[in-house]
C-alpha cells in the first residue's frame, strides 16, 4: 500500500448539478485525484429525505454519474458509485445514529432550512442525514473532504462523531480534515446573491447549470443582480458584484485583486459579458463530453458497477470492525 491519503466526496441527485457544486466541489475532486486515493460517490440515499419522483430519480443519478466523468474524474482511477450500492453506508449510520446527540441535530443548519422549505415532509432522514454523511466519510478512513462552505458544520460533526466512537471503543475512525477551496466556496444565487447557489432554486435564473449551453449561460450571467453602482470593485454590500468577481477568479484561476484590476474602468454590462463568457469557456468542453458519455451506457455501467463492488470490501472491513468494537458477535 502506497502512502497516498484518502479523499471521500459526494453530490446529492437533486435538480441539477450547478456552477456552485462544480467551484465548491468537483473542480476540486478533479485537481486532487491523482494525488489521493478518492471515493467520489452520487449520494443517492441523501436525496430521498425530500420527497422524489422514482423514474425521475433513477435517470437523474445516471446523468450524475455521467457529468462527475465529465467534468474529468477519471472513472478508473477513482471509486465512483452510487451509494445504494454499498450497504455498509446505511449500517454504519445506524451505528453512528446511537453516538450523536438530538440536541447536536438540532443545531444543523441545514436542517432548519429544509425543514423550513419542505413543511409538510419534516421526516426523521432530514434530521439525521448529517450523521449518514458521516458514516460516509468515516467508511473509508478518509483523510480529507472537499466540499463548499455550507458543508463544514456537517464536517465538523463527522469529527466530533469520529472522536467520540474511538475514545469510547478504541482507535477505529480516521479524523478527517475538510478541504475547501479559496475562491469558489460558496457560489451565491445570481437572482438573490444573499443566498447559496442551490440546485433545487425553482427560479432558473438562479443557477447556472454546468449542462446549460452558452447562450443560456450568457442570458443568466446578463440578468444578474448586482448594485445601483457603476464600480466593479470587492467590498462589503456588494454582493452581486462580489459573487461575480469571486465566480471569475475561480474559473480563471486568478485571484480576485486581479480580477478587479482588469475590470477597472468597466461598466456592469461589459463585465457580466466577461464572466458569462469565462463560465461558457470552462463549461463547453463538460457539456460535449457528457453527451458522449451518456451514449455509452455499458462503459457507465461498468464505472459504478466495479467502484461499488471495491466500495464493497473496504466498508466490509470497516463495519466488521466497527461491529467487534461495539460488542457484536462475529458473523
Ligand atoms: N453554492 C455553492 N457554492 C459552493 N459549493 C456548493 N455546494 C453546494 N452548493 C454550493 C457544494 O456542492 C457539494 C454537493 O452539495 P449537496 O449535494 O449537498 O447539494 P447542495 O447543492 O448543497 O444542495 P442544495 O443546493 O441545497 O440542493 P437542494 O436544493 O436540492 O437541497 C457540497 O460539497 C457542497 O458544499
Amino acid at each position: 500500500m502506497d502512502d497516498k491519503k484518502i479523499i471521500f466526496s459526494g453530490i446529492q441527485p437533486t435538480g441539477c448539478i450547478t456552477l456552485g457544486n462544480y467551484l465548491g466541489a468537483l473542480k476540486n475532486w478533479v485537481s486532487l485525484q491523482h494525488d489521493y486515493h478518492c471515493c467520489f460517490s452520487v449520494v443517492d440515499m441523501h436525496s430521498i429525505t425530500v420527497r422524489q419522483d422514482p423514474v425521475a430519480l433513477r435517470k437523474r443519478c445516471m446523468e450524475f454519474l455521467a457529468q462527475y466523468l465529465a467534468c474529468g474524474i477519471d472513472g478508473e482511477e477513482n471509486l465512483v458509485f452510487f451509494q445504494s450500492h454499498v450497504p455498509a453506508h446505511a449500517e454504519l449510520a445506524w451505528v453512528l445514529n446511537c453516538n450523536v446527540y438530538m440536541g447536536e441535530l438540532s443545531r444543523m443548519t441545514q436542517f432548519k432550512d429544509k425543514s423550513a422549505k419542505h413543511e409538510n415532509n419534516i421526516n426523521a432522514g432530514l434530521f439525521t442525514y448529517p450523521v449518514l454523511m458521516a458514516a460516509d466519510i468515516l467508511l473509508y478512513k478518509t483523510d480529507l473532504v472537499p466540499v463548499g462552505s455550507d458543508q463544514k458544520q456537517h464536517l465538523e460533526l463527522a469529527r466530533d462523531v469520529a472522536i467520540r466512537f474511538n475514545n469510547l471503543y478504541g482507535e477505529t475512525f480516521t479524523v478527517p480534515e475538510p478541504f475547501i477551496p479559496k475562491e469558489g466556496a460558496r457560489v451565491m444565487s445570481l437572482q438573490d446573491p444573499t443566498s447559496k447557489m442551490s440546485k433545487s432554486d425553482p427560479n432558473v435564473n438562479g443557477f447556472i447549470s454546468i449542462l446549460d449551453k452558452p447562450e443560456d449561460i450568457a442570458r443568466k450571467f446578463k440578468r444578474a443582480v448586482t448594485d445601483s453602482e457603476s464600480e466593479v470593485a470587492y467590498r462589503e454590500g456588494k454582493d452581486g458584484v462580489n459573487n461575480l468577481l469571486s465566480i471569475y477568479a475561480s474559473v480563471t484561476g486568478k485571484t480576485v485583486d486581479e480580477a478587479v484590476a482588469e475590470f477597472a474602468g468597466c461598466g456592469y454590462g461589459v463585465f457580466k459579458e466577461r464572466v458569462g463568457e469565462a463560465v461558457a469557456e470552462e463549461l463547453r468542453p463538460i457539456r460535449e463530453r457528457y453527451e458522449d458519455l451518456m451514449k455509452n451506457k455499458d462503459y457507465l455501467e461498468t464505472v459504478y458497477r466495479t467502484g461499488a463492488e471495491k466500495a464493497r470490501g473496504i466498508t466490509a472491513r470497516t463495519m466488521s470492525k466497527v461491529y467487534r468494537k461495539v460488542g457484536f458477535v462475529n458473523r
